[in-house]
Formats: structure tokens, C-alpha cells, sequence
């Protein structure tokens, strides 16, 4: 767990100096080699690794727009996802998602800049092992932001009636962007959302990996079991802006030095300190994640650039077979002229396909 947290920490703070370079101001997307917004996790190290230590390569994992802690813990290729961060032509995605867009079938992790949008195909992933009398489990990890939306709701209730081996992380940093999550929900806390759905709802209170990785083993022990589904909630702390470049002019000064004062990694240090591993030992950890991210960061930015002539290639999907090639018909009985016309758009030309 400290090796993916600490890799996770430096990693970001790498593709921060990256970001910023060449950029003023410092959310200026169009400038610098890390194109678009970058969402930095720095703070929520301990809920992925503490998660995802449970895990197998073919279990799945979806994580939202905040992914790097998460695609570390769950063991994606590190250069691939350097590279798509980059926008090049080895990238995850062919360097045509960028950081909210990172797909690894190797290790079956994905995300999505979409929030909540994890938690359907991660209840398809579950319903798909549970068919096949596999024991794999799947994890939506999401934000406390997204705990009204509906994909997350309906996900719970498919998981609940089909007691499938799926398990919600909430990452809870008490904010979604500019809005502390007072203001948008009245539970207390986002693992109450369970009871409505008669699952076993769990709140880990504080960042400590130790006591994540224990409320994980349960959950995750229960859905590979074949017991069924838990939401795991898991406060953290958002330690730098919502994306890279937010002067976080909302947010209370106290708010923002609380989150600095506890810091997981430390945290974790100090428990393994008490169990016997030396200074030195953590150093040669921290040290060994520190060449593993230059080395990643370093490749990925030899990497070429896509292709312009790629740019439509891998992003519509060919029909499956058995489906007609005919064109759909947008047109509703008594629309009007513009209705049907969204049926002749080109795609790229703005349409919505
Ligand atoms: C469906 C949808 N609505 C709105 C947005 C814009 N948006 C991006 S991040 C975000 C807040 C997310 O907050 P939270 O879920 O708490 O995650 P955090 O950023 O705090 O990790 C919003 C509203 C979006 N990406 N998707
Ligand atoms: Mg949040």
C-alpha cells in the first residue's frame, strides 16, 4: 500500500511541474505538453490502495474523472498511461482521451470524465463474472458528488436485486468542484445511501490506509463469496484545487490547511514504523517508485504524437454482427425538418453519434 501510495503522490506531482510548464495562466488547457484539465488525487491515495490490495488483474475497476490513485493501485501500465496523459500515439487510448480516459484491458481498469458513469459497467462487469460462476468482483470508485446522480442509484438497485459481487467506493473530500456537499445532499454521509437499498453501507472516517484496507477486505471478501454488493465510503482530503489552475477562491482558508495537515502517506509511515520497518526501508520504497515514474514520464514524452489522419480511427463502433448497415432514422412521427436532419450530419462535423 505505501509503495502505491507514494508512487501515486509522486507521479502527480511530476505531471504538475509537466502541466505547468509554458502555461499562464496556470488553467490555460491550450498551452503545454499535458493537454486539456488535469484532476490531481493528491489526498486520496489511501482509498485506492487500500482497495485495490484485495484485487486480481481480472477483477474490474472503474474510476471517475480523478483516476491516476487508482489506475496506479490497480497495477495499469504506467508508461501507456504517461503517454496518453501526453496525448501520444502509444497512449491507453491512442492519445485521443487524455488523463479522464484511460483504459487497461490488461488489467481491466477504466474511467470516465462523466460522473458516476463508472458504476453501470461496473455492475455489467459483476453480472457478467456472476454468469459465468467466476468469483471476480468489480469496484466503481466515485466522488461524493455523485452520490444523487441517477447512474449511481440504479446501479445500486440492479446490484442489490441481483446480490451481485460489486463494490462502491466513495471517495469522500467534502467537495464536488465549488460545492461542499452540505449543499447538496441531506444524509449525513454518502454510505446511508445503502439503506434504501437494504445493503450493508460502511464509513471509514478518516484516510488511514490500515482501516480502508480492513473495511475492504470485508467488502470485497463478501462480494467474491457470493454475498453480494457493499458501498464503502471513505473520507479523504482534496489537497490541491479541483483541477490543475482552480485558485479555489470558494474554499475557507481553514478548510484548505486541514487538508494539508493530514496526509495519509505520513500517516502510514508512522504505523509502519511501529511495526518494525526502518527509515531506510521506506526510503529505498520511495526511491524505487520515484525511477519507476521518471522512467514512465521520460518515455512517455519520446513517444510520437497521433497521426492526424488516425483521428477518426477507433472511435466509432462497427455494428455487431447480425445489425443492419442501414442508416437509423432520427425521425419522430410530426417532427419537424431539424429533427431529421441530425440523421445527415457527418461525424466530427458537430453531431452527436
Ligand atoms: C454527469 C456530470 N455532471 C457534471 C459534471 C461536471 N463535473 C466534473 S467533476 C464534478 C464534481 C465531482 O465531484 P465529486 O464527485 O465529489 O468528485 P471530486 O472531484 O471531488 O473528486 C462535476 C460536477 C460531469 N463531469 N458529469
Ligand atoms: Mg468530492
Amino acid at each position: 500500500m505505501f509503495e502505491d501510495m507514494v508512487t501515486a503522490r509522486y507521479y502527480e506531482e511530476r505531471l504538475q511541474e509537466e502541466y505547468l510548464e509554458g502555461k499562464q495562466p496556470a488553467f490555460d488547457i491550450s498551452a503545454g505538453p499535458i493537454p486539456g484539465e488535469l484532476h490531481l488525487a493528491a489526498g486520496h491515495e489511501a482509498s485506492s490502495a487500500g482497495v485495490c490490495r484485495h484485487l486480481r488483474d481480472d477483477d474490474a475497476v472503474t474510476a471517475p474523472h480523478r483516476p491516476h490513485h487508482v489506475a496506479i493501485a490497480k497495477g495499469v501500465d504506467l508508461k501507456r498511461m504517461s503517454a496518453e496523459i501526453f496525448g501520444r500515439e502509444t497512449g491507453l487510448s491512442c492519445g485521443k482521451g487524455g488523463h479522464m480516459h484511460l483504459f487497461d484491458p490488461d488489467v481491466n481498469f477504466a474511467c470516465s470524465g462523466i460522473i458516476a458513469e463508472g458504476c453501470p459497467p461496473a455492475v455489467g462487469a459483476a453480472m457478467a463474472a456472476k454468469k459465468r460462476n467466476e468469483d471476480g468482483v468489480a469496484v466503481a470508485f466515485l466522488g461524493e458528488g455523485a452520490i444523487s446522480q441517477g447512474a449511481f442509484l440504479e446501479s445500486l438497485n440492479l446490484a442489490a436485486v441481483r446480490n451481485l459481487p460489486v463494490v462502491f467506493v466513495i471517495e469522500d473530500n467534502d467537495w464536488a468542484i465549488s460545492m461542499p456537499k452540505e449543499r447538496v445532499t441531506d444524509v449525513e454521509d454518502g454510505s446511508q445511501r445503502a439503506d434504501g437499498f437494504d445493503l450493508p453501507g460502511t464509513r471509514v472516517d478518516s484516510d488511514d490506509a490500515v482501516e480502508v484496507y480492513r473495511a475492504a477486505k470485508e467488502a470485497i471478501g463478501r462480494a467474491r463469496d457470493g454475498n453480494g454488493p457493499t458501498l464503502l465510503e471513505v473520507q479523504v482530503h482534496r489537497r490541491m484545487g479541483h483541477f490543475m489552475g482552480d485558485p479555489e477562491s470558494y474554499r475557507p482558508d481553514a478548510d484548505k490547511e486541514a487538508a494539508q495537515e493530514r496526509d495519509s502517506i505520513e500517516r502510514l509511515a508512522d504505523e509502519l514504523r511501529t511495526r518494525d520497518v526502518d527509515d531506510e526501508t521506506l526510503e529505498e520504497i520511495r526511491e524505487r517508485a520515484r525511477e519507476r515514474v521518471d522512467e514512465a514520464i521520460e518515455w512517455a514524452k519520446e513517444q510520437p504524437e497521433p497521426e492526424p489522419d488516425a483521428a477518426y480511427e477507433d472511435v466509432f463502433v462497427s455494428p455487431p454482427s447480425g445489425v443492419t448497415d442501414e442508416e437509423p432514422s432520427y425521425e419522430l412521427a410530426g417532427a419537424s425538418a431539424g429533427a431529421g436532419a441530425r440523421a445527415d450530419t457527418e461525424p466530427g462535423t458537430g453531431g452527436d453519434e
